[in-house]
């Protein structure tokens, strides 16, 4: 044996030890002055496991704090390098290993699965390039298309700060003053609102992305992933029941199904829009609450999404998933949607908070699985990794790699526009949302839709259900009244209570 390296036999993993390592004598009993106490501060096994146990629990997520997670892998099945360079897509039959974390959004981590609410499909591609983090939702479209009102509109959805109570009042007021949620709001409403678990919805990148191929050339996206289970939703009564009994109802689903060897798939297609396209487009393309209509934007299949490892430990792989829509790989880049915009920002910093500024260094989230990650960033709490030291650490350097890579520089472009607080709000708000409830719904589907809306918003007060059914009324003039109706019956059937906060209306 070579003295000079240490002994490295594995230790024996039968014998409890504490956190450093060291074998403990007697884990059952603490260690006290005779049998009735005290304790001594010297019982180093106490203090070790309780010390961890204090700090048990990271932040949950701001929204979207109770979830599922799984892993598998991307393949290529159709050839899309005329739009773009990026690995992930370079060949058909190319596999990619991925993370997925499906989630709800308003509710706290214990909250219910079956609550009428968008759920999460945000996927980890584990690329040749690094990570590429596509955190999409069963939506196409979002509530607002600014994000400076993403912390109001959230807000307004969670608990009131005073009751502590989910306030319909909230709710209803921030969508009824900002109209741009009608699209939205009206697709989570309508028999979508429910899916039946995780793996029977689709799931949409939402955004609008940039695809750069090896030429340089350059067209918008947007990405979707088509269920191949299909599409299952709850009834109200089915989601109600569900709550009481099984209120983890998706994540037991989606862990069954996998350990079962019934593996979930998804179809991923994109569409595509070329820049002289964008610029005749008759509505904003980066505009988050709108959808690229498929008739004049066909979906292109690219590939396929499958599922077939569950997580071996949930707050390893799960809970500590952290991700990023400014993860993007070369030959994908944001497009100019200013929601994708305030997310680039949004998403590191709040892993930083959660996490720590070491965030990618934990397994789940290390890139070190499919590339060298080689830069001079080093430190920080809970480093795992550091550059070697016998290497400069500072850039540029005169002596040793790594170095950048001028091939793998964003695609240049021009843009141009009066800087100023641009006002969105009266764009418009109404058109797609018109054509879905009378062209893509059915009568039984604009029944329940309008069914679901009044049921909700009844408990708001008088004056914001009249603001809000003015919206839909914009929308259509029946959507409007239908509700209103319904609204009318509710509001003569039980006597209106007192708000619980005590807010006074200031504006209206
Ligand atoms: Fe998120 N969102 N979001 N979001 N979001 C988070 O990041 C945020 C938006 C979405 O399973 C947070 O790690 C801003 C749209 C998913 O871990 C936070 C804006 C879409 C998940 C955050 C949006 C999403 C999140 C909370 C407006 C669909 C869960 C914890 C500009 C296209 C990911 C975290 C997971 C999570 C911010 C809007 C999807 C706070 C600022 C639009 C699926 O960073």
């Amino acid at each position: 044996m070579d003295p000079s390296q240490p002994d490295t036999k594995m230790p024996d993993s039968s014998v409890l030890t504490t956190g450093a390592g060291i074998p403990t004598g007697d884990k059952l009993n603490s260690l006290t002055v005779g049998p009735r106490g005290p304790l001594l501060l010297q019982d180093s096994v106490f203090m070790d496991e309780m010390a961890h146990f204090d700090r048990e629990r990271v932040p949950e997520r701001v929204v979207h704090a109770k979830g599922a997670g799984a892993f598998g892998y991307f393949e290529v099945t159709h050839d899309i390098t005329q739009y773009t360079k990026a690995k992930v897509f370079e060949r058909v039959g190319k596999k990619t290993d991925i993370g997925v974390r499906f989630s709800t959004v308003a509710g706290e981590a214990g909250s219910a699965d079956t609550i009428r609410d968008p759920r999460g499909f945000a996927v980890k591609f584990y690329t040749d390039e690094g990570i590429w983090d596509l955190v999409g939702n069963n939506t196409p479209v979002f509530f607002i298309r600014d994000p400076i009102l993403f912390p109001s509109f959230i807000h307004s959805q969670k608990r009131n700060p005073q009751t502590h109570l989910k306030d319909p009042d909230m709710v209803w007021d921030f969508w009824s003053l900002r109209p741009e949620s009608l699209h939205q709001v009206t697709l989570l409403f309508s028999e979508r609102g429910i899916p039946d678990g995780y793996r029977y919805m689709n799931g949409y990148g939402s955004h609008t992305f940039k695809l750069v191929n090896a030429e340089g050339k350059a067209v918008y996206c947007k990405f979707h992933y088509k269920s191949n289970q299909g599409i299952k939703n709850l009834s109200v009564e089915e989601a109600d029941s569900l709550v009481v009994k099984d209120p983890d109802y998706a994540i037991r689903d989606l862990f069954q199904a996998i350990a079962k060897k019934d593996f979930p798939s998804w179809t991923m297609y994109i569409q595509v829009m070329t820049f002289p396209q964008a610029e005749a487009c008759t509505f904003n393309p980066f505009d988050l609450t709108k959808v690229w209509p498929h008739n004049d934007y066909p979906l292109i299949p690219v590939g396929k999404l499958v599922l077939n490892r569950n997580p071996n430990n949930y707050f390893a792989e799960v809970e500590q998933i952290a991700f990023d829509p400014s993860n993007l790989p070369p030959g994908i880049e944001p497009s100019p949607d200013k929601m994708l915009q305030g997310r680039l920002f949004s998403y590191p910093d709040t892993h930083r908070h959660r996490l720590g500024a070491n965030y990618l260094h934990l397994p789940v989230n290390c890139p070190r699985r499919s590339i060298h990650v080689s830069n001079y960033q080093q430190d920080g709490p809970m480093c795992l990794f550091s550059a070697p030291c016998n290497a400069p650490n500072y850039y540029p350097n005169s002596f040793s790699s790594p170095r950048d890579d001028r091939k793998c520089r964003e695609r240049e472009f021009s843009t141009s526009g009066d800087i100023a607080r641009h006002d969105s709000s009266a764009e418009d708000n109404v058109s797609q949302v018109k054509i879905f409830y009378n062209q893509t719904l059915s009568e039984a589907g604009r029944q329940k839709l309008c069914g679901n809306i009044a049921l909700h918003l009844k408990d708001a007060q008088i004056f914001i259900q009249e603001r809000a059914v003015k919206n839909f009324r914009d929308v259509d003039p029946d959507f409007g009244n239908r509700i209103k109706t319904l609204l009318d019956k509710h509001n003569k059937a039980c006597e209106k209570k007192e708000p619980l906060h005590c807010y006074t209306r200031c504006l209206s």
